[in-house]
């Protein structure tokens, strides 16, 4: 297939884009490193410097025998300049991955500028890419939402639909949304805007609702040092259970928020990576607005602390809350969709969690402690 990725110098856009051209797909990768002026701003840094766009193709090409390389390209999808997706026109796509988004609650909650920003590059990056779509309509976006737009209602949470009878009369619409930050809420925004152009142009589009991702390595990565992604640790952009290995191999409690209670649906990244290839081999329909949740494990905050605590003798501090969060709450969420498609998990083992509190633990000297406490709070 030819797939572009949007958002390709991040977290998870560098890891899929390697993972798909290393099954055979022609990847194009596109991004404007606005992730790098969020960092700078509020001065923090992943553990290890990353490359640019053009130093990771290189070094990909070099590393790699017989697979496509990986050319990448700067744009912004929210500029309103109408020629630079002449790109994606030339490159005639199959489907595009979208993950251009700023992706952390907390920097959307440390004050008005953050927020609007949050809101404005999500939601209008994602509503110029419809446009364009509307004119490409048999290619597939894939797009990545997160489980944080349900909420933590007290019903099981259902993928993206449910069905309701009410006064009599039924109907099957969107499960409703309880978003748990202005970050949330942006993802929220953006579902409503894909079923609508799904419904009104014809679109077909694949909604991940992705839960805490966590790990640091994807085979592609033993090609070369070079090619390894970024990890965040710090209270703004790093995700609970990469925190917690990088305070454990330093010595610093667990931050615990709250009572620890509060649980989410988690994934291994090298999952993110299967969810997404198995999305893309298994098109929406046209017309359809598809939502697969995308987690494979359930977890509180404190069984993962305690977890994390039990194999590497880290003490656990329960903090006060920064976030509007419930505690102690009722969360049973469906994630069916891509276990039919074959994803075939990677459960958090001791295994896994043994490896990925070695790999962090090479890199301590890297690790600035003064990043872990919180310091951005919702109120
Ligand atoms: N938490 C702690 N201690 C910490 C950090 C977090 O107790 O030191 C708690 C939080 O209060 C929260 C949970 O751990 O209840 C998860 O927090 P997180 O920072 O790992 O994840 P979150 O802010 O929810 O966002 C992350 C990604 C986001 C993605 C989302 C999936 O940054 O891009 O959308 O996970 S989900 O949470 O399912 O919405």
């Amino acid at each position: 297939m030819r797939i572009i990725v949007l958002g390709a110098w991040g977290y998870l856009g560098w890891p899929t884009c390697m993972h798909l051209a290393a099954r055979g797909h022609d990847v194009l990768g596109v991004d404007n490193y606005a992730k790098a002026t969020w960092e700078n701003a509020i001065g923090v840094k992943p553990l290890r410097p990353i490359p640019r766009m053009s130093a990771r193709t290189r070094h990909w090409h070099i590393k790699t025998d017989g697979m496509p390389d990986i050319p990448s390209h700067f744009m912004n999808i929210n500029d309103p300049n109408p020629d630079q997706w002449q790109v994606l026109d030339e490159f005639k796509p199959d489907a595009i991955v979208h993950y251009a988004e700023q992706p952390s609650a907390p920097y959307s909650h440390i004050g008005v500028t953050e927020a609007v920003d949050t809101q404005k590059n999500n939601i209008l990056g994602t509503l110029r890419l419809l446009w364009w779509l509307r004119d490409h309509p048999d290619v597939h976006l894939v797009k990545l939402g997160t489980m944080g737009e349900y909420g933590t209602p007290n019903i099981d949470i259902e993928e993206g639909w449910i069905d309701i009878e009410h006064k009599g009369r039924q109907d099957r619409m969107l499960y409703p949304k309880s978003p748990a930050s202005w970050y949330h809420a942006s993802k929220v925004a953006d579902s409503v805007n894909l079923e609508y152009a799904c419904r009104c142009w014809g679109l077909r589009a694949t909604d991940l609702n992705q839960g805490v991702v966590y790990g640091i390595h994807t085979p592609e990565m033993e090609l070369a040092d070079s090619l390894h992604t970024s990890f965040h640790y710090d209270a703004v952009f790093g995700t609970v259970l990469n925190r917690f290995i990088a305070q454990a191999v330093t010595g610093h409690p667990l931050t615990v928020y709250g009572n620890g209670s509060q649980t989410r649906g988690y994934l291994n990244i090298n999952d993110t990576l299967q969810c997404v290839e198995l999305a893309l081999t298994h098109p929406a329909a046209a017309g359809e607005f598809r939502v697969l949740n995308q987690f494979t494990e359930q977890f509180s905050v404190m069984e993962l602390a305690n977890r994390v605590s039990a194999l590497t003798g880290a003490e656990i501090k329960c903090i006060n809350d920064p976030r509007v969060e419930k505690m102690d709450h009722y969360y049973n969420a469906t994630h069916t969709g891509l276990l039919d498609l074959g994803l075939k998990p990677h459960l958090l083992t001791g295994e896994v969690l043994e490896s990925m509190i070695s790999e962090v633990d090479q890199l301590k000297f890297g690790i600035d402690t003064d990043q872990f406490m919180p310091r951005v709070t919702w109120q």
